[in-house]
């Protein structure tokens, strides 16, 4: 049993025409669906039914984010293993959420909804599995990463978050930072994935979403994401750089209603008996952005 992949993220803006078209012509995802409160999307390369779903909310933030199980059964036996933790789970029936079946949910201890689903309705991508092409039509419009890579929550408590991830929900961990007194300011974490993270913890506010980051090919589409985002006059947070810890390539911006968004690419390739990586706090800042080597107040602070 286990936590295979992320798979969706709610969250709500206060302007959904405003970040429709943000979403749709500058990141550049398909649009699934949309009714007059809510619009799903997802990436050109993903089979899901949607990776997101954002809804109309006077007040933008995350409502949820949805992790997949790798077998039916797991949710009877996450249900039974975070009821045991301590945290009350509530069952989502067929029927009640787009593109999926049943589904649980609890509050992680850092205060953020999060759900499990094994059912998820499988539309599909652009290419198709029928003599496909290996790349999407060159015409897509904004970045148009091909998949959703990873999220990043804050945590008060990022030792207790880190071993309910671990202990409750089977994740691995790849990377830590360490405060002088050795406690966790930070946690990368991994589900099925061969991935450095699916999802990371860092120190910050209970309940907040920190970002969510885009696959991105390689680090030409990254310097190329860059002047897209400055073409469409997006407000830009760090980058294009690389983070120490991941290696990944990265530029973080903002969405027009303030979410962060990150794209990605490179990392490492982690195998379930990969090693435990280590930072310590006198080098966090090279372990956030390795070349300018800062820990920024805007990006440590600002989150959802
Ligand atoms: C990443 C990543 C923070 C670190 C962020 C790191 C907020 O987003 O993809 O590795 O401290
Ligand atoms: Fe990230």
């Amino acid at each position: 049993m286990g936590i295979l992949r992320l798979a969706h993220i709610d969250v709500r803006t206060p302007d959904l025409d405003l970040a429709a078209a943000y979403y749709s012509e500058v990141m550049g995802l398909q649009t699934v669906q949309r009714s007059a409160d809510t619009v799903y999307f997802k990436c050109w390369d993903e089979e899901d039914h949607h990776s997101l779903r954002m809804r109309y909310h006077p007040r933008a933030g995350m409502d949820s984010f949805t992790f997949r199980v790798e077998a039916e059964d797991d949710l009877h036996e996450f249900e039974r293993k975070v009821e045991a933790y301590g945290c009350p789970t509530t069952r989502v029936s067929r029927g009640e959420a787009v593109g999926q079946g049943e589904s649980i949910r609890f509050e992680v201890p850092s205060g953020q909804i999060m759900e499990l689903v094994w059912d998820i309705e499988k539309t599909g991508n652009i290419l198709g599995k029928h003599n496909p092409r290996p790349t999407p039509p060159p015409d897509l419009p904004g970045i148009a990463p091909p998949r959703m890579d990873h999220m990043l929550v804050n945590a008060e408590e990022v030792a207790e978050s880190a071993s309910f991830f671990q202990e409750v929900l089977g994740m691995r961990m790849t990377e830590q930072v360490l405060d002088g007194n050795g406690h966790q300011l930070g946690v990368w974490l991994a589900g099925r994935t061969n991935s450095p993270h699916d999802i990371a913890i860092v120190n910050g506010p209970n309940g907040a979403l920190h970002h969510w980051a885009y696959w991105l090919d390689d680090w030409d589409h990254i310097r190329k994401a860059a002047d897209t985002l400055a073409y469409n006059g997006v407000q830009i947070d760090q980058g294009p750089t690389r983070h120490g810890v991941t290696r990944g390539n990265t530029i973080y911006f903002f969405d027009p209603l303030g979410i962060r968004n990150e794209v990605f690419t490179g990392g490492y390739w982690v195998d379930p008996d990969t090693e435990i990586i280590t930072w310590t706090e006198d080098n966090f800042g090279k372990g956030l952005f390795y070349y300018e080597n800062v820990v920024s107040q805007r990006f440590l602070r600002m989150h959802t």
